[in-house]
């Protein structure tokens, strides 16, 4: 019985120790609530167009696979590459201007085109094209000069111009109205997704420790102080290969990395819900970052009209803020290495108000008042608690009430220092009162400082529930 507790009690350490780690290595991470992610290559190219026909379903960045271009042809048209208005401090200017903390780089997208030179592979922006320059070595660099951290975005799995790497299966009809759709479909039905007999010249594993692992390598060695590692569709990867990359990770225990590398069995340290901000009830007690794009697709795509609104984009991160999560918000940098205008004036408008309400997204963690007319968002100071209500109802009169039972100091308009706001605590409710026309610029916001720190919430890595890897229509 004794030794039995002995084990118990060494075993609850070594648990608590691992969770303490891991909060502390998430803690900047926690802090930093807003990233850019960034999905850039040779498929920007074709801006989503092919033959001159629009690709029919999915991200842009997704075209050599949607309307199965040979490999010899991708890889011809990826020679011509030479983005040369691209500039990495202006890239992560632009990030850091918006407020975000963070960029998150494709260093290879599925395509397989390494935006780094590589000894595993020649398909790689300094070895294939007249460009040249490393391009990741210029984001990483810049990164550091402006403060902001730096992660991976990596195709572990699919890989469609390097042999052997996985090819996920689309119908044609996802592509263009090609005349050989049904014998391509039988083709691809036939080879595992697969359109050109270069990609299955030899097995996954080959493609795995040849190209996959090495390149992480690369990347690890050269960069030791990245910050996190996105992998993406899981599919193909087994156990044993997943494991050898998490072992290369090992030597790097500031990593976060995320949930996409094998499902599922390596859950890594944070959740990835895509596109949406998920169900307050799907992301209890864990890390979690929803990934989004600003526009309609993750790579460059010409004809996209669909941007986000600073608006749109505030609110967003104010619900994400809300339900403890980071947004990871997505551009994708045309063929001259550009950020499409529409894109950059939504970020200087988040910039902005994040310049002057920073304080209701940056350090905040996930608030269960929950409330028919907007979000709130709790961020916590050494000995008391905050509760910011953010009005998203046009038509709130200015009466607000919470089910929360909390004992209130003071209570502030953010938008109007000079304007005055009544709370009162009536059986297990606040009541909250202000004047709406005292708010001029968007989202009324009223911060009420408690007397109390809120009882802490601890959060985990190691769940085993995941969000499905979205196809963006
Ligand atoms: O990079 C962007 C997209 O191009 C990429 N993820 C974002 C961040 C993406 N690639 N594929 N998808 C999204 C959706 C495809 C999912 C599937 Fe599967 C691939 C379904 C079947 C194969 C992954 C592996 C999910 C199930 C098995």
């Amino acid at each position: 019985m004794k030794k039995i507790c002995v084990l118990l009690l060494c075993l609850s350490m070594f648990m608590n120790g691992s969770a303490q780690e891991n909060a502390s290595k998430m803690a900047w991470w926690q802090e930093a609530k807003f990233g850019l992610f960034v999905h850039w290559g040779p498929y920007c190219l074709y801006g989503g167009v092919y033959n001159g026909f629009q690709q029919r379903r999915g991200g842009a960045e997704w075209i050599m696979n949607r309307c199965k271009i040979p490999v010899g042809e991708y890889r011809a048209k990826a020679s011509t590459f030479n983005p040369t208005k691209f500039n990495a401090d202006s890239l992560v200017l632009m990030a850091k201007k918006a407020g975000m903390k963070y960029v998150v780089f494709t260093t290879k997208h599925h395509d397989g085109f390494a935006m780094f030179q590589s000894d595993a592979s020649k398909f790689n922006i300094v070895d294939y094209t007249p460009f040249k320059r490393d391009i990741v070595d210029e984001v990483v660099k810049a990164c550091r000069r402006y403060g902001l951290r730096v992660g991976f975005y990596y195709s572990q799995s699919q890989d469609w111009c390097n042999a052997g790497g996985a090819t996920a299966r689309k119908e044609m009809k996802e592509g263009w109205p090609n005349r050989d759709s049904l014998e391509i479909d039988a083709f691809t039905k036939a080879h595992r997704g697969a359109w050109d007999y270069n990609q299955f010249s030899c097995s996954f594993d080959e493609y795995f420790h040849r190209v996959s692992l090495p390149q992480m390598k690369e990347l690890l060695s050269r960069y030791p102080d990245v910050a996190t590692i996105f992998f993406d569709t899981p599919m193909s990867i087994t156990d044993k290969q997943a494991g050898e990359m998490q072992e290369l990770l090992k030597d790097y225990p500031q990593i976060i990395v995320n949930d996409r590398l094998k499902r599922p069995n390596f859950p890594g340290d944070y959740k990835t819900p895509e596109g949406r901000v998920p169900k307050r009830e799907d992301v209890v007690g864990v890390y979690w970052e929803t990934c989004m794009n600003i526009g309609s697709s993750w790579g460059y795509k010409s004809w996209d009209t669909q941007w986000k609104s600073s608006d749109e984009i505030i609110k967003t991160l104010i619900q994400i803020a809300s339900r403890g999560g980071n947004l990871l918000l997505n551009v994708g940098p045309d063929s001259f290495g550009l950020v499409p205008a529409e894109a950059r004036k939504s970020l200087d408008g988040v910039g902005a108000w994040l310049d002057k309400y920073g304080e209701v997204i940056y350090g905040t963690q996930r608030c269960d008042v929950v409330v028919p007319w907007g979000e709130c968002v709790r961020r916590d100071e050494k000995k008391k608690s905050y509760i910011y209500l953010c009005v998203f109802d046009k038509q709130n009169d200015g009466r607000l009430v919470l089910d929360a039972n909390v004992s209130v100091r003071r209570a502030q308009l953010l938008n109007n220092a000079l304007s005055k706001v009544g709370f009162s605590r009536q059986k297990g409710q606040i009541i909250v009162t202000f004047n709406p026309e005292d708010v001029k610029d968007g989202v009324p916001i009223i911060k009420l400082e408690l007397t109390k720190t809120l009882p802490s919430v601890k959060l985990v890595s190691n769940t085993q529930k995941y969000f499905s890897i979205l196809d963006t229509d």
